[in-house]
């Protein structure tokens, strides 16, 4: 007796079985018999040849023969690619991830102080409650609105602790997608690549806004008000906080203004996203600025925060949904609301991270030591955004004007290069970047900013 291990695709070309039924196939009476055991996913194949040969041959087809390989993520795929690969030159600029000038990872000082506090205290590891641990939240808020905003005074905010920008963004687009079945999202072209996802997968239709000019390297501020005009009444508009992910171009106070005027309107509601507040200027109130212009006007208007960047709390998953409500009757059942949604998603969540932030926003020593932490790395991120335009411009000899990217601000820079150009510094030069052409100035050094200009003019001059 034999038994062989096939796949049910080479087995069996032309039949598709279903996993829910069980199969007998007769091929050729007295000779074989095929049977397909529905619990186990086996194909069984009897053979007899004039009464003396019997064969069983087992075969395993897997339940998820129909899953297809999903392709790499555009952002963090590229962290992968340049952990596989051994070249001594290589340069991670794909994912916004603070480095030192040694290009290692940092954790912040404040952030150590805050975890030997815990330690001391002998905190236990209890599960938070749904909406998350309540010191966090109200520093949070008092964080993006400033403490003495209305809006907390009123106690207008719901504010539920969320898995970082991301789980915080989900979470609301869970309650757009109960409370306002059908509104769309407007999301900025081009985005943050994991925008689209969230709303998609949380299945909330969206469309974009025109936001940037490439003839101009700037906003394209026109487009952009007439697309969220030309919205149906009562959509969401996806706003970037500051430091717009991945241009690294923001409206002026001017023009926030105006785009409040056209939200109001249309009575559209503004969804922000604040991912990187205190990284984009080096001032946490002034990063605020958008998002509180908006709250002043009376309007009630969605906050996602994430502490990844400012904190550099990356993998402990610490933010915020914040959701601003014209009565704190109607935020107490929007608070209710997000807890509902939250709990069969992820039950409650992480402790740790929420400890950290409570900590250094909490104490006003631990908090001006953050702050002078902060004005240091978006410091050397200046720093490097001066010395890679000044190599472009030393060596590009074509007259090519550069200074957009000084005139970018947060953590990255939106370079110009096209797809085949991005691969082309990839390949050749080992720059590891996403494929929008948006490098991360944070995990550049200075003594690798003229090893990039070589790399961004060879690729913008020599590759179409
Ligand atoms: N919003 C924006 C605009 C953003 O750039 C990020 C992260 C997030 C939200 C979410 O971050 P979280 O760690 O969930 O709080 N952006 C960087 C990392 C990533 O793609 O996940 C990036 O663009 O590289």
């Amino acid at each position: 007796m034999a038994s062989a291990m096939l796949s049910l695709a080479s087995a069996c070309p032309s039949a598709s079985l279903s996993a829910h039924e069980n199969l007998k196939v007769k091929l050729k009476p007295g000779s074989a018999s095929l049977s397909f055991n529905k619990e186990k996913s086996n194909l069984f194949i009897n053979t007899k040849s004039s009464g003396r040969i019997s064969m069983v041959a087992v075969v395993n087809a897997s339940r998820f023969e129909g899953v297809t390989m999903a392709p790499p993520d555009p952002i963090l795929g590229v962290s992968e690619a340049f952990k596989a690969d051994t070249h001594e030159s290589k340069l991670n600029l794909g994912v916004g991830a603070y480095r030192t000038e040694e290009l290692q990872p940092y954790v912040l000082n404040v952030v150590k102080k805050a975890e030997n506090l815990m330690v001391e205290r002998g905190e236990n590891k209890e599960y938070l409650p749904i909406e998350g641990l309540a010191a966090f939240n109200k520093v949070t808020a008092e964080l993006l609105f400033g403490a003495d905003n209305p809006v907390i005074k009123q106690q207008r905010v719901a504010t539920v602790q969320g898995l970082s920008g991301t789980g915080s963004l989900r979470l609301a687009a869970a309650l757009i997608e109960r409370y306002f079945p059908g509104a769309k999202v407007l999301i900025s072209s081009p985005t943050w690549g994991n925008h689209k996802n969230i709303f998609n997968d949380a299945r909330v239709p969206w469309s974009e806004y025109r936001y940037y000019d490439p003839k101009t390297v700037g906003l394209d501020f026109e487009g952009m008000l007439a697309d969220i005009k030309a919205a149906p009444e009562g959509s969401f508009v996806l706003l970037h906080g500051c430091a717009h992910n991945p241009t690294g171009i923001d409206p002026t106070p001017e023009q926030w203004e105006k785009i409040a005027d056209v939200i109001q309107e249309k009575n559209h509601i503004a969804f922000f996203d604040v991912a990187y507040q205190g990284f984009a200027s080096g001032s946490l109130d002034g990063d605020a600025a958008s998002v509180r212009l908006f709250a002043a006007r009376g309007m009630e208007i969605l906050v996602a925060q994430s502490y990844s960047k400012n904190l550099g709390l990356y993998a402990e998953r610490i933010g915020a949904i914040n959701v601003v409500c014209s009565s704190a009757d109607a935020a107490a059942r929007v608070k209710s609301q997000l807890k509902r949604l939250a709990r069969p998603m992820y039950s409650n969540p992480p402790i740790h991270g929420a400890r950290i932030v409570a900590n250094v926003v909490g104490d006003p020593s631990l908090f001006n030591e953050w702050k002078a932490e902060m004005e240091m790395m978006a410091g050397r991120i200046k720093n490097v955004r001066q010395k890679l335009y000044d190599y472009l411009s030393a060596k590009d000899k074509s007259g090519k004007d550069w200074s957009f990217i000084l005139k970018q601000i947060g953590m990255f820079s939106f370079t110009g290069l096209n797809k085949t150009q991005t691969e082309n510094m990839t390949n050749k030069w080992r720059v590891y970047m996403t494929k929008d052409g948006r490098i991360s100035l944070a995990g550049l050094s200075l003594a690798k900013c003229e090893y990039l200009a070589d790399a961004i003019v060879d690729s913008f001059h020599n590759v179409s």
